[in-house]
């Protein structure tokens, strides 16, 4: 199978659970629970939850036994794209191919589903049936990484370094640090979390976490040079805004074919790191050229 299809069997997976997990009410609330919706399923590539499952292979187990965390990785990545897509933040009008939910439903429910969004993720993680499902001690453990990924010290500390040095003159320290917390740390922590959960060795996490920090950097230069050089459509959001914007970025610091060199000089340290992991972090090694390559 190829890995577009390898990706695409595995987002159906993700999406099937997020249906399946998500409210549905009828009742006061519904509104609330369509917000929600609207953004999840708008059409994300679920990146991280593919990543937590095939950590969760790499340690031996199948996929499946890690479906609740795919489902609270994707709420706390879908509820930072909302938030960070309000007028207050980046003001975008268009993500994942659709106008941004705050157009859609008006900023106050935007803020509203984002944080129903991120507390959903640790009501899954910590609902009755998933604590029956797992050992106490690496469920506990994942969920205190998920609330240490998310909070003030990595994704939103991430996002206040970017917001707050818009327009300034750009310094590799700045960069690295927003990079590293905006966007690895969470992209990290999916591996991370994924192996913990699945009973994964401190030697075969430590190694998924390397894999993660560098794949996440490649990430967000890829997101980087995607700004500058992707199609609107195809993309599905906005483009030539960290410009317009004065964001500090790998591109704006190296140029773009620094940007580039950066990007697979990370993309080789990540597929190097797995190397003690053999052939069954096969599909990781091949995500990370892809992650590299990708169009949107
Ligand atoms: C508001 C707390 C808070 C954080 C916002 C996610 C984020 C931090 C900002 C979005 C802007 C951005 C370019 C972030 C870095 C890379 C990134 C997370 C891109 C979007 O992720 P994809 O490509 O998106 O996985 P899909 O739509 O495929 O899920």
């Amino acid at each position: 199978m190829s890995l577009l299809s390898y990706l695409s069997a595995r987002r159906e997976l993700v999406d099937k659970a997020l249906d399946d997990m998500l409210p549905r009410v009828d009742n006061e609330f519904s509104l609330l629970c369509q917000a929600m919706r609207y953004s999840l399923f708008a059409g994300g590539k679920r990146i991280r939850p593919i990543l937590a499952m095939e950590a969760a292979e790499v340690v031996g187990c199948d996929h499946k036994t890690v479906l609740p965390l795919a489902v609270a990785l994707e709420c706390i990545h879908t509820y930072s794209l909302i938030h960070d897509d309000l007028p207050a933040m980046d003001d975008d009008d268009l993500r994942r191919g659709k106008p941004t939910l705050h157009k859609v439903f008006g900023e106050a429910l935007a803020i509203l589903a984002g944080d129903a969004l991120l507390t959903f993720a640790f009501e899954v993680m910590s609902s009755p049936v998933t604590v029956g499902f797992y050992r106490p001690g690496r469920l506990l453990a994942v969920i205190h990484e998920l609330a240490l990924a998310s909070g003030a010290g990595r994704l939103i500390g991430g996002q206040f370094l970017d917001i707050s040095s818009e327009g300034k003159p750009v310094d590799a320290t700045t960069v690295e640090s927003i990079v590293a917390n905006k966007t690895a740390a969470l992209i990290r922590s999916s591996l991370t979390c994924g192996a913990l959960l699945a009973g994964g060795s401190a030697e075969e996490i430590n190694i998924l976490g390397r894999y993660g920090d560098n794949l996440g950097v490649v990430f967000q230069v890829k997101d980087d040079l995607l700004d500058l050089e992707g199609d609107r459509t195809e993309l599905g959001k906005a483009v030539k805004k960290d410009q317009q914007r004065g964001k500090a970025t790998f591109p704006r610091l190296l140029g773009r074919q620094g940007a580039r060199e950066k990007m697979q000089a990370h993309i080789n340290i990540a597929v190097d790191a797995l190397r003690p992991l053999g052939d069954k972090s096969a599909v990781l090694a091949q995500m990370a050229v892809y992650i590299g390559e990708r169009v949107n």
